[in-house]
């Protein structure tokens, strides 16, 4: 979804339009009605809208906070899954990752199937950022990658795909790992692939060969082990249909704004 930058929809009047202007409006002076369970639904109905209102008058555009290389963390640690189990990375990893391909698909016009030394042959960019774990732990590392924007032009996205998702190479039990993001943070100047992390290729433990970087948002949005990327309509028909594997079985917020 993105808004033309000549349309007369204003964010006042979409706000309005998709009925979030109102949400405030039910709130003051409502003892009686505040003991209704069917109220109480409602209102919380309108806390959700007022966080989406608050997501839309926010600047999504922003960019996060890049560091100095003097205050890159001496440790980035790894955390979730260190190692692909299944006999698909293990081959990918024993061959230097030569035969691994990322794949662009979905709502595109042109699918592509890229190796790393494509990805490696286009325009990099560079960003030392602070990652934001939920479990309570930060680090600071410098990111180098493909800008997501410029794989999506190449595939020629349709403007009628409103996320992606990023499939993974590990599996927790038999769910993999994926993640979602809107177009809003796909064209973000600071969502990239990354491929190294301080200089050096990715590390295993830091998803090697391919990691999504999406400076916004918390640490598990940050998908590793990337193999596919689908551009869809809705996330809803995808695995859990909550948009990631922590939003499906663990009730995580699908935006992790930070
Ligand atoms: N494929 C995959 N991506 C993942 C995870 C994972 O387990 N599998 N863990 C997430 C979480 S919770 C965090 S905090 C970061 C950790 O990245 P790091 O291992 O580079 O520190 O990766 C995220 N992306
Ligand atoms: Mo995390």
């Amino acid at each position: 979804m993105t808004i033309p930058t000549k349309s007369p929809l204003t964010r006042r009047s979409l706000i309005a339009g998709a009925g979030l202007a109102g949400a405030g409006l039910l709130l003051p002076g409502c003892d009686r009605l505040d003991q209704s369970p069917a109220f109480r639904e409602t209102l919380r109905l309108g806390e959700r809208v007022t966080m989406g209102a608050q997501r839309l008058v926010s600047d999504r555009t922003a960019l996060a906070r890049e560091y100095d290389g003097g205050d890159i963390s001496p440790i980035f640690r790894s955390n979730g899954t260190r190692m692909p189990g299944t006999p698909d990375y293990a081959a990918w990893l024993a061959g230097g990752f030569a035969d691994w391909r990322l794949a662009v698909d979905g709502m595109v016009a042109r699918p592509l199937s890229l190796s790393l030394a494509q990805l490696g042959a286009m325009p990099v960019r560079e960003q030392t950022t602070r990652h934001d774990c939920v479990e309570g732990w930060s680090a600071i590392g410098r990111w180098t990658g493909t800008p997501l924007k410029l794989l999506l032009d190449a595939a020629g996205v349709r403007n009628t795909a409103r996320y992606l998702i990023f499939h993974c190479a590990d599996l927790y039990g038999a769910r993999p790992y994926y993640e979602s993001i809107d177009m809003i943070d796909a064209l973000h100047p600071q969502t990239i692939l990354a491929w190294a992390l301080n200089g050096r290729m990715l590390p295993v433990g830091n998803g090697a060969p391919l990691r999504l970087r999406v400076e916004r948002q918390l640490g598990y949005k940050q998908a590793k082990y990337i193999t596919r990327i689908e551009a869809v309509a809705t996330l809803a028909t995808s695995y859990g249909g909550k948009g990631g594997l922590w939003e499906d079985t663990n009730d995580y917020e699908w935006y992790a704004g930070i």
